[in-house]
């Protein structure tokens, strides 16, 4: 099984590289800077002809969608663990949360950042607005979630929907209300960005804005 991942630092590419290294999975990783305009390079266009990141190479195939190649990797790599057994009890949660961040709170997050560009820009406000709300009720429900004190966000154990929930949450830190201010949410943020596996993939993006402050664990 070969595995090239094109991503840029932070970016939607961060869970896929994140499991990779979690899950010991050889790899190679190449930067597309999307800060600079990478991803509208037409060698990268023909990998991927929306112009976005991630891009996983999945045996010569290039393969797209965050939330899809988590769950391709989980399928494909089963003893790493990062996804119930399929017939397991926890494997229905473990669908629910994949596709509420894939189909509710990724889009909301495209368009909060996206809105002038992806849309009319004299409509931006109201489409950042919308997408607040339903960022907003996104923590809510993970907070309803994690008030029972689990340790991760399904069966007890780290996995691909953790991945999402953690990159999700980064990309609030400059928002007007960020995850890391909701007291409920903080436990599972620390414990989550206290893994080995977050520290390596932070070093190897070169990013530095979101880790645990030293000496907490
Ligand atoms: N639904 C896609 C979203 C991919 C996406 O929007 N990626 C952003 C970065 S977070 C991107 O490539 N932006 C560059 C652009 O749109 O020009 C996924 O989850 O993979």
């Amino acid at each position: 099984m070969s595995y090239v991942l094109y991503y840029s630092p932070g970016a939607a590419s961060m869970a896929v590289h994140w499991m990779l290294i979690e899950a010991g999975i050889p790899f190679e990783a190449r930067l597309i800077d999307i800060d600079t305009g990478a991803q509208h390079d037409p060698e990268y266009r023909r990998l991927n002809p929306a112009g976005r990141v991630p891009t996983l190479i999945v045996d010569g195939v290039p393969r797209h969608e965050s939330a899809a190649l988590l769950m391709l990797l989980a399928e494909r790599h089963p003893t790493a663990g990062l996804a119930p057994a399929p017939g397991s009890p926890d494997r229905a949660e473990w669908f629910e949360w994949m596709v509420f961040f894939a189909n509710t709170l990724l889009p909301a997050m495209r368009d909060w950042f996206y809105a002038d560009s992806d849309g009319d820009p004299a409509g931006a406000q109201a489409v950042r607005a919308l997408a607040e709300r339903r960022i907003e009720e996104a923590w809510e429900r993970l907070g309803a979630t994690l008030a029972d004190g689990r340790a991760f966000l399904v069966g007890g154990r780290l996995s691909t929907a953790d991945f999402l929930a953690l990159m999700l949450m980064r990309w609030t830190r400059n928002m007007p209300r960020k995850a890391t201010s909701r007291e409920n949410l903080m436990p599972y943020i620390i414990r989550v960005r206290a893994l080995p596996s977050f520290i390596e993939l932070n070093a190897r993006e070169g990013l530095s804005d979101w880790s645990n402050p030293v000496g907490q664990a």
